[in-house]
Formats: structure tokens, sequence, C-alpha cells
């Protein structure tokens, strides 16, 4: 690429500053964040932006592709991109690019993080011997893993690293998505509330998005028993989030150890309040590895559009290899 065609790439919402670096490295780097107007800053360079490069969760809609006629990709930090309209990116030839793979076995250990903290009340025995309780009693026995069947909502890149983990901990496996597959040997149900009858610990690794929201509702928990355990490391709108209260609250289900939620940041105070739940800030794919595993790919994808060489991962909606 000669200086004159480097093609102008907007930033919005990606704060890490290895990336940042990278972009300014290979393209002409704009940043929306910290535009004091974020309007003249679109109206200004809108019509010579060329790609996005986006944080994860961020909102990227029709709207602002109408103000950036030029677009011709939009590379997200993550691998779910239920908040980017694919449908309005593929209308108009977009390509939309993610981070699938290099994060599915960091969420998947933090999946079985969080289901050994639920089952086992990992955090509330740190905080019960922080509290000097130990030297008065013994903390109180706890429910168990063992014996458990666990269903899997999605087995998709991180259901199967989970699944696989799980292998280990000698439960039985079982799993719900819209097909089964071929490739493995857990009990398949083709039916939410199927699988929820079936097992006692549900842990959610679909999708969000219209499709799936508020499925994991008050009749599949009831499903799952009062031994029930809910883990969600996906989207938090999977999960009918006040159904899943009333159901802790009333010991309809066990517990639940969630890494997301509705409406993130905030986190409700019902929740917080609960004893039976673990709860962490979406930190599934939180460790300084894969962040920058993430990044790299976020930026190695745009390189490789503008190389001609086509996306690396781009999402299945969008799978043109060349600009359209
Ligand atoms: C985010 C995620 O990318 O990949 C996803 O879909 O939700 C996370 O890994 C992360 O929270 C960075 O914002």
């Amino acid at each position: 690429m000669t200086p004159d065609q480097t093609p102008d790439i907007l930033l919005i919402r990606q704060t890490r500053p290895d990336v940042a670096e990278r972009l300014a490295a290979r393209f002409r780097l704009h940043r929306l964040d910290d535009a004091p107007d974020r309007d003249a800053v679109l109206s200004a360079i809108g019509p010579r932006i060329r790609g996005l490069a986006v944080g994860a969760m961020c909102p990227i809609d029709a709207a602002l592709f109408d103000r950036l006629p030029h677009l011709e990709i939009v590379s997200s930090f993550g691998v779910g991109y239920d908040t980017i309209d694919v449908g309005a990116a593929a209308r108009r030839g977009i390509v939309v690019t993610h981070t699938p793979d290099v994060l599915s076995d960091e969420v998947a250990d933090l999946a079985l993080g969080l289901l050994l903290a639920a089952v086992r009340r990992i955090p509330q025995g740190d905080r019960y011997l922080r509290a000097g309780h130990w030297r008065a009693a013994s903390f109180p026995l706890t429910a168990s893993l063992r014996e458990r069947r666990v269903g899997i909502l999605g087995l998709g890149r991180i259901g199967q690293a989970i699944a696989t983990r799980l292998e280990g901990f000698g439960v039985g496996i079982a799993y719900h998505g819209r097909t089964p597959r071929a490739e493995v040997s857990y009990a398949y149900h083709d039916s939410l509330i199927g699988l929820a009858q079936a097992v006692d610990v549900l842990i959610v690794a679909a999708p969000g998005g219209p499709e799936t929201r508020g499925i994991v509702d008050a009749a599949v928990l009831a499903a799952l028993g009062p031994e029930g355990i809910v883990v969600n490391i996906a989207r938090g709108s999977v999960i009918d989030e006040a159904a899943l209260i009333e159901a802790l609250r009333a010991g309809t289900i066990h517990a639940a150890g969630l890494d997301v939620f509705e409406n993130e940041p905030q986190v409700p105070d019902a929740l917080i309040a609960l004893e039976n739940t673990v709860l962490l800030p979406h930190v599934g794919s939180g460790s300084h590895h894969t962040r920058t595993a993430m990044g790299r790919l976020l930026t190695d994808n745009l390189v490789s559009w503008f190389e001609g060489d086509g996306p690396l991962t781009p999402v299945p909606e969008t799978p043109w290899s060349r600009a359209r």
C-alpha cells in the first residue's frame, strides 16, 4: 500500500494500547471514543473510513453504516457479535470478522471454575475463613459434582471445550443446540426443556441475539430441579434474569455461577444479595494471554483484508473472501 492508499480505520470502544499501536503502524487511525463530538467526527471523516475496529458488545447498526458509505469491514474484539447488525452489514456487502478459537479454552476454563465455585461454594468458603468464622465452627458441607449430569446449551467451539474438560470430571454430559453434532457421543436433546429434565447442571454457551433471548426461562429452571446449578459464560440475554432470581430465591434451583448479565455492567441487587450465587464481571476471556491473542486477530483480519487476502475469521453471515 502506498501512503496515499493507506486505508482509514476508525476505532470504537477498543482501548487496548497494543491494538491501537498495531493499527496505527499499518493504517491511518481515527478514534471515536475520545472525540468530544462524535457526530462532528463522523461527518468529517465518515466518508473516508474503510474499516472499523470495535470492542465486543459495542452496538454497530445500520444508522452507523449510513454515515460510513465506503466501509468494507468491521473487525470485532470478541467471538460474540450479537450487538452488530450483521444483516445490515451483509446487505451492504460489508464483511464482519470476530475472534473465535483464540478464546475458547480460556472461557471454558472459567466455566469450569464457576461450576466448581457454585457447587462447592468456594467464594463463600473464602469469605468464611477471612471473617474468622472457622475458629468457631467448620464450614458447612456443600452440594457435590459427584453423580451429576451436566447439560450444555450450545455445543459450539466454547461448548465443546467445556465438554472436553467435563470428561475429566467423570460426570454425564448432554447437550442441546439447533442440530446434533455427528463428531461427539454426548447425549443430544432436541429441546432445551428436554435437556433440562435430563440434567441437574445447565451450562449456557449459546450465542446471544433474538433467537436465544430468554430461552432459559422459569419452566427450564424448574425442570432442572432443586439441586439444579446454572452457569452462564455466554450472554446474559439467554437467561430470563428475573426468573433466575426468583428460582434462586425460592430454592427451585440450588445455585448459579454467572459471568454475564442482561444489562452489563449493571447487576441486579437481588442477585448480589443472594448467598447462592457466584458472580463475575464478564471476565471469561479476560487474561493477558487471551486478550493479547484476540487483539492480534482483530488487527490481522484488517491487515489481511486490505492486503487483498480476504478476512481471516469472518462471521458465517458475511463469508466473502474479497471486497464486493
Ligand atoms: C469480550 C466476549 O470480547 O468474546 C466475546 O464474545 O464477550 C468477551 O470475550 C470481552 O469481554 C472483551 O470486551
